[in-house]
């Protein structure tokens, strides 16, 4: 079995600035892999490009980019330097929950940043990666799914349905490359700590620590390692689906929470 070396690949990941995305960059860094950073907060991508670049990435390329604006995902694609064009991996990461409310009282803004950056910027930036991974014939895509897309929870209609449809394009895309070598892949984590429900609760922390009261959650280092693994196996191998949870956790509505 021939592992694919990441030694020297282009890894393209979306939402690099916090949480799962940063800590997949790092990953990648461990296995000198060079990194194409994308996000929007300039200030935190230059931190978590110096310390990938400590950890062992050749080289970082970072780009101040919003996954909602198809012509700027586009336009930033088109004029990546040629050293960065041939992107291997793209891990499409970008991604976030607001309010947790009864559909019928929620709030619009929210849905509609959920569905422009969970579901557009996701198809926004595939559209602009995956044509030159045909051309060259190596490529690999790797989503952010969620427990969320495959079990709906109360008050969480609109994020669920997010991860819903990041269910069908990872599937449909798998699709739609067969005959290529490229290869497609969900990674599905259930309750990480990340500032996941900080952002969904627009700031309250003691609501976001409540939502990891009793239970042992995963870490954004659990989920990276994940996403390593899969980018990591042989070229012939493609790994469809990994869904991963805390041992306190059975799918998105069933916990066992201590005390
Ligand atoms: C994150 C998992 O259950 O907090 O996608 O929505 S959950």
């Amino acid at each position: 079995m021939s592992l694919m070396s990441l030694q020297g690949k282009i890894v393209f990941i979306t939402g690099a600035s916090a949480g799962i995305g940063a800590a997949t960059a790092l990953a990648f860094a461990s296995e000198g892999a060079r990194l194409l950073l994308a996000a929007r907060r300039a200030g935190k991508l230059a931190e978590v490009a110096s310390a990938a670049l400590a950890r062992g990435a050749p080289s970082v390329h970072s780009i101040d980019m919003d996954v909602r604006d198809h012509r700027a995902v586009q336009n930033a694609i088109d004029s990546l330097p040629a050293e960065w064009a041939e992107i291997d991996v793209l891990v499409n990461n970008a991604g976030l929950s607001r309010g947790l409310d009864k559909l019928y009282m929620g709030r619009i803004e929210d849905w509609e940043e959920m569905i422009d950056t969970n579901v557009k910027g996701l198809l926004y930036v595939t559209r602009a990666v995956v044509p030159g991974m045909v051309v060259r014939g190596r490529g690999h895509v790797i989503n952010m799914g969620s427990t969320a897309g495959e079990l709906t929870y109360p008050n969480g209609a609109v994020y669920c349905a997010t991860k819903a449809a990041e269910r069908s394009i990872n599937d449909g895309l798998r699709q739609d490359v067969l005959g290529t070598p490229v290869r497609v892949t969900s990674v599905d984590p259930g309750m990480v700590e990340t500032d996941f429900s900080l952002v969904r609760f627009r700031g309250d922390r003691d609501r976001a620590a409540k939502v990891y009261k009793g239970v042992k959650p995963l870490t954004a280092d659990d989920i990276a390692e994940v996403i390593v693994w899969a980018a990591g196996r042989p070229a012939h191998v493609n790994i469809a689906r990994v869904v991963l949870t805390p041992v306190q956790q059975a799918n998105s509505l069933l916990f066992h929470r201590d005390g």
